[in-house]
């Protein structure tokens, strides 16, 4: 029977494929049920299918379950998603230590599939819950795309990330242009509809994994370019400009196009030690500043 598409995604993780089939057996039919058999191989799945829960092994032949876990909550992508240790080593303070990193819960082996199914459940609820209420507090209520709030944790982790790995980040600031006289001429209503379609725009042509795009504030955009040099930033911009004339939405009251435009500034830092990531943004803001004193509808990098 073709499974529905909503069947939430478990990751099942472990190295003896009798414990895999065991729980694939005991969980097909309400979940569907992935499978690794290597703490690398997990990773991968994981930030590939971005599971709603993961059932993970401690002992794996590459790296222990706690390597596993550490990888997955230092990770935006993975971070949330809940983990349950399934194990043969049944000590108290094994157990703690699952928990005290962020484990959800913790299964001992030989799993009582019942039990295991109920306590599943109420962990993807519990993941629901918090995502609702995480999607209420880090999303822009207007746009539909990531406040401010989100920006500034998604923005720290990105920073920490590059400098960790020695990796380029582009930060791109974007704001509209003459956007003052199109709610004076259009009216407020439909400046927010074009600020639906602009922020939607964005995050269409952002989609690269890693690339994030949230409303600063009012007019003005910033996104998050990971291992994104100087000409792949350049070029991200001209899609966006391109994409803007596209989308075509006309205003006619602006000096610089008959469409609605924005002005992007960006710079793109390998961050180092002792550098501040406020001062990055800020550089990006002047950047912006510098493309609306050289006409608007561009890039100043
Ligand atoms: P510039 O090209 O220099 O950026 O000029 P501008 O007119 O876009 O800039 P200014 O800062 O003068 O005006 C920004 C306008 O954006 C004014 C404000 O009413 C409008 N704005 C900010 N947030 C919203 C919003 O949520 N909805 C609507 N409709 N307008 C908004
Ligand atoms: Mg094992
Ligand atoms: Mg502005
Ligand atoms: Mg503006």
């Amino acid at each position: 029977m073709p499974r529905k598409k909503s069947q939430p995604v478990i990751l099942a993780v472990d190295d003896e494929q009798i414990n895999l089939r065991i729980i694939g057996q005991g969980l097909s039919e309400d979940y569907r049920v992935i499978m690794a058999d290597t703490g690398k191989r997990a990773i991968e799945l994981a930030c590939e299918e971005k599971p709603d829960l993961v059932l993970l092994d401690i002992r794996l032949p590459d790296m222990s379950g706690y390597t596993v876990l550490k990888s997955l909550k230092n990770h935006p992508d993975t971070k949330s998603i809940p983990i349950i240790f399934v194990t043969g080593q049944d000590s108290d303070e094994n157990e703690v230590k699952g928990l005290r990193m962020g484990a959800a819960d913790y299964f001992t082996k030989p799993i009582k599939m019942p039990l295991a199914r109920a306590r599943i459940a109420k962990q993807l609820e519990l993941k629901h819950k918090t995502d609702l209420l995480e999607s209420l507090v880090d999303m822009d209520g207007l746009t539909d795309i990531p406040n401010r709030r989100s920006f500034d944790k998604r923005f720290e982790e990105e920073w920490r990330r590059a400098k960790r790995h020695g990796k380029p980040l582009g930060i791109c600031m974007a704001d509209i242009d003459y956007f003052k006289q199109y709610n004076d001429k259009y009216g407020h209503a439909v400046g927010d509809d074009a600020l639906i379609s602009v922020a939607g725009l964005l995050a269409k042509v952002a989609k690269r994994a890693g690339d994030f795009v949230a409303r600063y504030g009012g007019e003005e955009f910033v996104m998050l370019l990971p291992e994104s040099d100087e000409k792949a930033t350049k070029g991200f911009v001209q899609k966006l400009i391109e994409n803007l004339s596209h989308l075509a939405i006309p205003h006619e009251y602006s000096d610089c196009a008959e469409h609605v435009t924005l002005s992007f500034g960006a710079v793109v830092v390998v961050p180092e030690k002792g550098m501040d990531k406020m001062a990055a943004l800020e550089a990006a803001d002047e950047q912006l500043y510098a493309a609306k004193s050289a006409g608007r509808n561009r890039l100043a990098i």
